[in-house]
């Protein structure tokens, strides 16, 4: 009996919902992602579709569409430099418009130096547009296309067994129809493997649900997580003019998300009870 009052009295403590959020790119960031065979998942004959390596002295890397060895799903771009004589490096191109865009990835290595740029030139324009990644410093066009390099002393002590990440902050110029997305290895012996590409634009509208299924929620705010002011908060929504409780489900969609950042969106209930979600989801 005692047991019996026991349980009851637990079950009238524990809320009687289950509210749910849920905060998601919309359309979803695989659906931006302009980059193909981006988990390097798809290839034939030991080739990985719609990558290619390029190097000018190719006798000193050694390439391979690897299996086994992938961040996501089995498998990678592998490459190994045995000399410093010449850089050489995975590229695909893609179709841009002027904009922002980002390009991001994940590499692992047991040494060298990487270098993972974005770039394109059209010299069929007057005056040209486009950069060279190794005149980017201190040029006019420093701004356009940003490359990410990685020194082999920053490489000390890195785990040779894991993915780090990589991005790369790309503004594409006027009248530059497609820039080229690499990542390799620069003029140092070392071995990469690269996984998981994304490419595409730099903002994005988010969109948050809330289901709270009995609950009755005051207050949905959306935060940028490196931010102190909220993004956005259901009292200043037009669509919601004083609403309480508000509307179930609730939608709202956050235009100017930025890549690369994280989000918290909290629901607060009439009694004082949050709940979270994050995105991308990972960062809990
Ligand atoms: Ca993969």
């Amino acid at each position: 009996m005692r047991m019996a009052a026991m349980v009851l009295a637990a079950a009238l403590a524990a809320p009687a919902w289950a509210v749910e959020i849920e905060i998601t790119a919309d359309p979803p960031l695989a659906e931006l992602n302009l980059a193909r065979n981006p988990g390097m998942e798809e290839g034939a004959a030991g080739e990985a579709a719609h990558w290619s390596f390029g190097t000018a002295v190719p006798e000193n890397f050694e390439t391979a569409w690897v299996e086994g060895e992938g961040r996501g799903g089995s498998h990678a771009l592998y490459l190994k430099a045995h000399d410093s004589v010449m850089s050489g490096y995975w590229s695909q191109t893609v179709q841009v418009e002027p904009g922002r865009y980002v390009f991001r990835g994940y590499y692992r290595t047991t040494g060298g130096r990487l270098l993972m740029y974005a770039h394109g030139r059209n010299t069929e324009v007057e005056p040209p547009v486009g950069v060279d990644e190794r005149t980017y410093a201190g040029s006019v066009i420093a701004s356009f296309l940003v490359p990410v390099f990685i020194p082999y002393e920053a490489l000390v002590g890195a785990d040779p067994n894991t993915f780090y990440p990589f991005s790369v902050q790309v503004q594409v110029p006027e009248r530059l129809p497609a820039i080229a997305l690499s990542m390799g290895m620069y003029f140092s012996p070392g071995e990469a493997w690269f996984d998981d590409v994304w490419f595409g634009p730099a903002e994005f509208d988010l969109r948050v649900r809330v289901n709270a299924q009995g609950a009755r929620i005051e207050r949905v705010t959306v935060f940028d997580r490196d931010e102190e002011e909220p993004l956005y908060t259901s009292s200043e929504d037009a669509a919601y003019p004083a609403a309480r409780p508000l509307p179930d489900p609730f939608e709202a969609r956050i235009p100017r998300a930025r890549n690369g950042r994280t989000y918290l969106a909290v629901a607060r209930t009439a009694d004082g009870e949050l709940f979270r979600a994050y995105f991308p989801e990972e960062a809990q």
